[in-house]
């Protein structure tokens, strides 16, 4: 049977969620680069394929998917050999849910912000972006409270879609370990997957290197 395949680069968070999916899944998927610095996302073969020209985008079957989210569950469902990182039961996925819709709603654009006025050395939408981000690590350390995973005591999908971009948020501006201390310990517990470096930390690094370039030209 073909392999799914994934378009985009590692340096997306949203592109790192579902190479962490398929890495926890033991699923293998061929990586097709897609890179929207070149403007790859915005040919008509790509275009085709998702109009919304975002990445990531997965095809598999003749199918094409997007939205990390939507390719995370979708993946979970087809392939994965249990539902532990999606489980059936009601109440436990609509918190994986809201998770989910928090990471796509608050987390994911607060990133967003705060990266736009760091390239634009804004300074007013810098504390605005601050602001958003350290609400989004308050509600994160909330969601903790009596949990060592953001949607119970074991890992689902919920923790690796926060992590893509939580963990690029704490590259940019860094958490603060005694004011969100669960946080912090969630964040070097998903760090110790035997699977984090090769699907968050290498693009994570990629990122970086990529930011330093940019602002060094
Ligand atoms: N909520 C989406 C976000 C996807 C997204 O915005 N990806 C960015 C890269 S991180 C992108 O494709 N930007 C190019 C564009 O929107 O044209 C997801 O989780 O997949």
């Amino acid at each position: 049977m073909a392999k799914p395949i994934l378009y985009g680069v590692n340096r997306s968070p949203a592109v790192r969620t579902v190479l962490l999916t398929a890495a926890a899944m033991g699923l293998d998927l061929e990586l097709k680069e897609v890179d929207v610095a070149t403007n790859e996302h915005r040919t008509d073969e790509f275009l085709s394929k998702n109009p919304q020209h975002t990445i990531p985008t997965l095809e598999d079957g003749g199918n094409c998917i997007w939205d990390s989210h939507a390719i995370a569950t979708y993946l979970i469902g087809k392939y994965a050999e249990d539902d532990s990182l999606y489980p059936k039961d009601l109440y436990t996925r609509a918190v994986i849910n809201q998770r989910l819709h928090f990471e796509s709603g608050v987390l994911f654009p607060a990133v967003r912000v705060l990266r736009v006025a760091q390239n634009q050395r804004n300074f007013e939408k810098l504390q605005e972006s601050k602001r958003l981000i350290l609400q989004a690590y308050d509600f994160l350390e909330k969601f903790l409270v009596n949990d060592l995973y953001m949607a119970g005591d074991t890992l689902t999908v919920a923790d690796l879609s926060l992590v893509s971009s939580l963990s690029t948020a704490n590259c940019f501006f860094p958490i603060d370990s005694s004011q969100f201390p669960k946080l912090n310990q969630w964040l070097i517990r998903m760090s110790e997957l035997p699977y984090y470096q090769e699907a968050n930390g290498n693009g994570l690094q990629n990122l970086i290197a990529f930011v330093q370039k940019i602002e060094n030209s």
